[in-house]
């Protein structure tokens, strides 16, 4: 099977969500409670998926997820988080405003300095009981998905293997 690589970096605030989710496309949600902790700057982890469907052919991609941390305290790390990647997610809660705020900013040094594709990009709300805050305007063109983890995992892996089918069409059509 053809292979592609993508490197892909999860953004957003602080407790958002960010790890759980990179752990859970890794297969790697059954860490022990002492594991999950605020992420000290960076984790990179990889994963590979097969048969990703790209224009009519079936491929196998390496991908290399960039969990960052959502602290401010690492902003001065943001310059490496941005050089070369090929795709951006947000991850963000609707229950809080002050962190969905912050996502105009993110988006304009991750995705419109860079000049990349809105369609490298993903919104990942996360399945919350209330919703107190929506994305802005800034994110009309991306794609948005909920994500719930405990209910529909499976729904997850296929809408993030949708997306890295869009992330690989628009690298090869760049
Ligand atoms: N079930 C489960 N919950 C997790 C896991 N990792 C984190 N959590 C929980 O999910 C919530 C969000 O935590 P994280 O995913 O670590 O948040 P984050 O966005 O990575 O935060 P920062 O790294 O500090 O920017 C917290 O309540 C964690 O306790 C996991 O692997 N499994
Ligand atoms: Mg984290």
């Amino acid at each position: 099977m053809p292979q592609h690589k993508v490197r892909i970096l999860l953004i957003g605030p602080v407790n958002s969500g960010k790890s759980r989710l990179a752990n859970f496309l890794c297969d790697l949600e059954a860490c022990l409670p002492e594991d999950i902790r605020p992420t000290q700057g960076l984790r990179i982890l990889e994963h590979e998926l097969s048969d990703v469907e790209i224009g009519g052919q079936k491929y196998e991609v390496d991908v290399q997820l960039w969990d960052t941390s959502g602290d401010e305290m690492y902003s001065s790390y943001w310059p490496v988080f941005r050089k070369n990647t090929d795709g951006v997610v947000f991850v963000y809660s609707q229950e809080d405003d002050y962190g969905v705020r912050k996502l105009d900013l993110m988006y304009n040094y991750f995705v419109t300095q860079p000049n990349l594709s809105p369609r490298a990009c993903l919104a990942c709300a996360m399945q919350s009981d209330e919703v107190y805050a929506k994305l802005s305007s800034t994110f009309s063109k991306v794609s948005k998905i909920v994500v719930n983890l405990d209910a529909q995992g499976e729904k997850v892996k296929q809408d993030f293997a949708k997306y890295v089918a869009s992330i690989i069409n628009t690298m090869s059509n760049k």
